[in-house]
């Protein structure tokens, strides 16, 4: 089923320098950039996007982290790309996301794992509503530019 996901490279990529490396790896794999934006998120947006983790214990870290710096915040599209957009970040915790992924490729520590992807339908909507809420500003399909007369 063709869908759509909230991919978001976090601060530590950012900052590291892994803003291209990331995207390329979804545009490789063939799905298609929706919307893209640099942001940096206050404190309550980032307690609202990680609103179902507030009662762990690492949730003041994680918001604390979420808000350190500019994040990249995108919407991928394509055929299965929530569990296949999954499946190309890795585990949560990079000490065992598989090498060929993101995280076992680019990440050491579960507290700087460098992108966030949504786990579900459900929350991939929600997620795209409260990252992008001007959601219909979203470019329409890709037209090769090459056909188009100048
Ligand atoms: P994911 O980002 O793989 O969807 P999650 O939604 O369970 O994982 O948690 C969100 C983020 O919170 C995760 O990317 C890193 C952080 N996190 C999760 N479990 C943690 C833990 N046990 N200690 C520290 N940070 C944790
Ligand atoms: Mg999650």
């Amino acid at each position: 089923m063709v869908e759509q996901t909230f991919i978001m490279i976090k601060p530590d990529g950012v900052q590291r320098g892994l803003i291209a490396e990331i995207i390329s790896r979804f545009e490789k794999k063939g799905f298609t950039l929706r919307a893209m934006r640099l942001m940096t998120v206050d404190k309550s947006f980032a307690e609202t996007h990680y609103q179902d983790l507030s009662s762990k214990p690492f949730f003041a870290g994680l918001v604390s982290y979420i808000m350190s710096g500019p994040v990249v915040a995108m919407v991928w599209e394509g055929k299965n790309v929530i569990a296949t957009g999954r499946l190309l970040i890795g585990a949560t915790n990079p000490a065992q996301s598989a090498p060929g992924t993101i995280r076992g490729d680019l990440a050491i520590d579960i507290g700087r794992n460098v992108i966030h992807g949504s786990d579900s339908a459900e929350s991939a909507k929600a997620e795209i509503n409260l990252w992008f809420p001007e959601g219909d500003k979203m470019s329409d399909s890709m037209r090769d530019v090459r056909s188009i007369p100048y």
